[in-house]
């Protein structure tokens, strides 16, 4: 296969094992990791299941930005397991208030060319400078820290061709939203989307990182940007000029598709409720009152979003029937806007300032009130992610937020009579990284010892695939069922570290009042023997990395999962909990099952290896019978996975 894209050249000097042919089973060299404390904990924990005595990667970084409430002990205990668990791995250490993961590794320690794991979904925003990232559960994480290949499908490549320049107060935002208007939240698994064209370098290395960040709302694999002199001088604005290497596309460089998108015709563009891909321009929603607007996340955060919003903030007041708020993405962001007055501006406009993390983006607090308006600047508005289960969260980005919160109704940047500016990339960061801790010496190691308060849980063990699977659907859903359906956050996110209690809530959402929840439903039958299983239409696991997905279910005892159709992230985990992914061969089938019958699937581990073929019986409620053709695109190591009721039980 000819070599020409960004791509394929990172994947080939990183390929350790199989072939460079789209859809075939390969495995990469690992080079970074990152974590967060929400999904931390349990890759950690699985990191000590494998008795390593310190990473094998070339660095690892452990970050605190999700879990910063610490309402209650649980988010603290796991913050000290976190700490003493990477001094004595050989892990970096950015304590709470440092910043969001993939703002601060963009700034810190993204390199070119190099490849990262992290378990998050935004990892990709390191693509912004060239970086292969790819966000995974956290089992394949600690994986990777353990020196092991990560696994995926050798992707298809689509070209995103930039033409032209961005016009005043059109953004990079608005270059996601627009692919996320062409390509929907479905239907991409499996793909890298790699920016090419002259209008590559009219665009700064954050504008670069917002468009990847947001690419894990298409369901790719990653997405990646060419690393050129834009990302050389990024890189020597944080010091760090000497880890440049530049990677761009050869001229002849095939794509599998191209889709050409010219920056000037662009405008601003919105993602209505309640789905990243439900895309309207502004103008269209003018006049659309608004009750909160947050300004943060690892979509748009940056020193170049926050300065404008700043720019436009100096001297004028927000809206009295608007709530503004701004979570600087980074401690960085926010110690430079303290130190140049810009942060002053925003203060005193009346702003609310929130600490450098995740915060409201995964409902921890500033959830909006019933059926009122609220305008994020982050990446997604699935219903109720932000506490409110009636809520309209519209995602915009910061020059839209940052004019609307002035009219206090929706209002495109350029209607308004001040004429924003294109901010300049500054020639020097501020470098401090006093909150960051470096790995210890080999003799410091062995004075660690790791804290493990109470709240802090094992990850529990499946069991292995039964020959029979006797199951009963414990619940059927319908498409772009995400994982915040599955596993909500919000106020449950304290207890990640503690499946037993974390396992109550799975599908919360769906749970009728007065009638026995999913948890208690899958607990009951797991009690008298039976396997549960899950029946999804299109589209199931949309959204995060979060393996708790995987391991609450499996804790409850589901079995398999059958769907029309399955994002990447989550049927790789599902896999490394020994839970079976399955798809109808005929969706029409998707319409005959219902809750509470009963499924079938007769010497379940020989099928598995014989083809990809799975016969099952559908059994109805009332004794009715048809038999119901499956279908896996599983590997051979997968099977074994599954076979052994997850990797855990490999060990
Ligand atoms: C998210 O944005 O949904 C999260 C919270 O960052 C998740 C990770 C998690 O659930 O801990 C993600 O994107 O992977
Ligand atoms: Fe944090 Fe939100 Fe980014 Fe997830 S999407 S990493 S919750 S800021």
């Amino acid at each position: 296969m000819a070599i020409g894209t960004v791509t394929q050249k990172i994947l080939d000097s990183h390929i350790v094992s199989g072939e460079q042919k789209e859809g075939g089973s390969i495995g990469i060299k690992i080079d970074q990791t990152l974590t967060q404390d929400a999904t931390g904990t349990m890759a950690y924990l699985e990191l000590e299941a494998m008795n390593i005595e310190s990473v094998k990667t070339e660095l690892s970084v452990s970050y605190i930005d999700h879990n910063t409430q610490q309402n209650g002990p649980e988010n603290r205990n796991d913050h000290l397991y976190l700490q003493t668990i990477a001094a004595a791995k050989g892990i970096y250490f950015s304590r709470p208030g440092n910043g969001i993961c993939h703002q601060v590794h963009l700034e810190r320690f993204g390199i070119p060319g190099k490849t990262l794991l992290g378990s998050d979904s935004h990892t990709p925003t390191n693509g912004g400078i060239g970086m292969l990232s790819i966000g995974a559960g956290g089992l394949d994480v600690a994986l990777a820290m353990a020196g092991k290949p990560f696994r995926l499908s050798y992707p298809k490549i689509t070209g995103i061709k930039l033409g032209g320049r961005l016009s005043p107060c059109v953004t990079a935002k608005d270059v996601i939203l627009k692919v996320l208007e062409i390509l929907t939240t479905k239907g991409n698994v499996g793909t890298i989307i790699e920016y090419f064209g002259e209008g590559v370098k009219t665009l700064s290395v954050p504008e670069r990182a917002t468009i990847t960040n947001m690419g894990a709302e298409l369901g790719v694999t990653t997405s990646i940007f060419p690393s050129d002199e834009t990302t050389k001088r990024f890189l020597e604005a944080q010091g760090r000029g000497s880890c440049w290497t530049k990677i761009e596309c050869n001229k002849d460089a095939q794509y599998d598709r191209i889709i050409e998108i010219n920056l000037s015709s662009l405008e601003p563009l919105a993602a209505c409720p309640s789905s990243p891909d439900n895309i309207k321009k502004i103008r269209e929603l003018k006049g659309v009152k608004v009750d909160q607007v947050i300004i943060g996340s690892c979509t748009n955060s940056s020193y170049l979003d926050l300065s404008l919003v700043s720019f436009v903030l100096k001297g004028r007041k927000v809206n009295e029937n608007v709530s503004l708020s701004i979570a600087p993405g980074s401690r960085q962001v926010m110690e430079m806007m303290a130190k140049n007055g810009s942060l002053a501006n925003i203060i005193s406009a009346g702003a609310r300032i929130l600490e450098s993390a995740c915060g409201p983006c995964i409902g921890q607090g500033l959830s909006p009130a019933d059926e009122t308006v609220s305008l994020r600047t982050f990446n997604r508005n699935f219903a109720g992610r932000t506490g409110t289960n009636k809520d309209q969260a519209y995602l915009v980005s910061p020059a839209v937020a940052v004019a609307s919160a002035l009219t206090g109704e929706i209002t495109d940047p350029r209607d308004i009579d001040i004429k924003i500016p294109e901010i300049e990339m500054p020639s020097m960061f501020l470098i401090n990284d006093n909150m960051i801790i470096s790995p210890l010496s080999a003799e410091d190691v062995a004075k660690v010892s790791i804290i493990r308060k109470p709240t802090l849980g094992n990850p529990p063990f499946n069991t292995p695939l039964p020959e029979k699977v006797d199951g009963k659907v414990v619940i059927k859903v319908g498409s772009k069922i995400t994982t915040d359906h599955i596993m909500p956050a919000g106020k449950h996110l304290k207890h990640r570290s503690n499946i037993p209690t974390y396992s109550k809530v799975v599908f919360e959402c769906f749970n009728k009042e007065g009638q026995p929840s999913f948890a208690e439903r899958a607990e009951l039958l797991k009690k008298s023997g039976k396997c549960g299983v899950i029946v999804a239409e299109e589209s199931y696991g949309q959204g995060s990395s979060r393996e708790h997905a995987a391991i609450c279910p499996m804790y409850l005892g589901i079995k398999a999962v059958i769907a029309i159709s399955m994002e990447r992230i989550h049927t790789a985990n599902l896999i490394n909990f020994g839970i079976i992914p399955l798809f109808f061969e005929n969706s029409d089938d998707y319409q005959k099952i219902e809750e509470n019958d009963s499924i079938l699937i007769e010497n379940t581990a020989i099928q598995l290896r014989s083809g990809n073929i799975v016969t099952a019986m559908l059994i109805k409620q009332d004794g009715s019978s048809d038999a119901l053709k499956l279908k896996h695109n599983l590997n051979e190591e997968d099977i074994k996975i599954i076979i052994a009721g997850g990797i855990l039980n490999q060990k």
